[in-house]
């Protein structure tokens, strides 16, 4: 059998030379540990669209083999629109921006690898200086995507206050990141296993725009169009979200928006039935205290959730990020058009 070796890396010129919290960019080109796939690295030079994805979906979030199944298919699903997929991840301590298809499979036979860290913006310095390997979250994919000056990233869930988080303060990382990465992120809202109300709050008090990516203002709860509270703005067309983010670059604001594309309209009959193993799972895990665990709170309830919905709740996750990707991948389309 011949074992995969991830490669040596690619040329790394041309990051984001605005990105402003960059202050050793020259140190990171001749010595940082991060890779940019040699298309998007072209990509980004000549200023095409470029969307970028997550991976701790891919290690964390969904099991094997729909985990890469559904990564492969966000990037088709990107490609499709005419811009490039740049999967962003950590294979042996560096930093990849644009995975290739061994990379990705690579990282999604987490049944080999059950070391594979889940890295938040505080994980990336120790999963690098060890060498691991790494699914990058919202919060440490926005970084990477900021740095080389990637504008959309489309998810399926950012992170929130969890239930409780008014005492455990257990927050995800995911919301302060939108404040400092300059970054459109397009994901199906926030997942109802988090307290949707106090999310939107702590977005209000970071100056995170919210904008529901729809016809209507509802704030969308992942597995369901309505999460019962509402956006403060509401767009329906790529190009005035392009031009969202287009004014914020104008401006030299280096925060993010958040865009909230609801799951396509025939799954919201089973979201509303989904609401219920939700609610269990949450009970559940507060009961065992799972959700004293930090990080592994979040992947054990998306876990447990499948689990008590026979994989409906699967379904219905693939189903919103390959809507997200498609959306993610407009924008970049309208924003390069605008930027160009
Ligand atoms: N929500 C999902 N699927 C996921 C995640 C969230 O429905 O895979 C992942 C994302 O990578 C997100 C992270 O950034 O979980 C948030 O984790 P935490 O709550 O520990 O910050
Ligand atoms: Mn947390």
């Amino acid at each position: 059998i011949s074992v995969w070796r991830p490669q040596p890396r690619w040329r790394t010129t041309g990051l984001a030379r605005s990105y402003a919290s960059c202050q050793s960019l020259e140190a990171l080109r001749n010595i940082g540990p991060i890779d940019v796939h040699p298309e998007i690295q072209d990509a980004l030079a000549a200023k095409r669209p470029v969307v970028a994805l997550e991976t701790t979906i891919v290690t964390h979030g969904m099991p094997q083999p729909v985990n890469l199944q559904t990564a492969q298919s966000v990037e088709n699903i990107v490609r499709s629109t005419g811009a490039i997929p740049a999967t962003i991840g950590i294979i042996q301590g560096r930093v990849k921006i644009g995975l290739e298809p061994r990379e990705l499979e690579y990282l999604a036979d987490v049944q080999s690898k059950p070391s594979v860290v889940k890295v938040s913006r505080r994980d990336i310095g120790p999963a690098i200086a060890l060498q691991r390997d790494g699914g990058t979250t919202c919060s440490a994919t926005l970084i990477f995507a900021a740095l080389a000056g990637i504008k959309v990233f489309a998810t399926g869930g950012l992170g929130g206050v969890h239930r409780g988080g008014e005492q455990s303060m257990d927050v995800s990382a995911d919301l302060h990141e939108l404040t400092r990465c300059p970054v459109g992120l397009v994901s199906a809202g926030v997942k109802s296993i988090l307290d949707i109300g106090r999310t939107l709050e702590c977005l209000e008090t970071l100056g995170v725009p919210v904008v529901s990516y729809a016809k209507t203002d509802d704030f969308p709860a992942f597995y369901s169009r309505r999460s019962g509270f509402k956006s403060p703005w509401r767009i329906d067309d790529p190009v005035t979200a392009a031009h969202v983010l287009y004014t914020q670059h104008q401006l030299g604001m280096k925060n993010g928006v958040l865009f909230a594309v609801p799951i396509p309209e025939r799954y919201q009959a089973i979201g509303e039935e989904l609401q219920e193993s939700v609610e269990q799972a949450v009970a559940e895990s507060e009961e065992n205290g799972v959700s004293k665990l930090g990080k592994e709170a979040t992947p054990w309830l998306l876990k447990r959730v499948g689990e008590l919905t026979a994989g409906k709740s699967l379904t219905s996750n693939v189903a919103l990020i390959e809507n997200t990707a498609l959306v993610g991948g407009q924008i970049a389309i309208a924003y390069a058009q605008l930027a160009g």
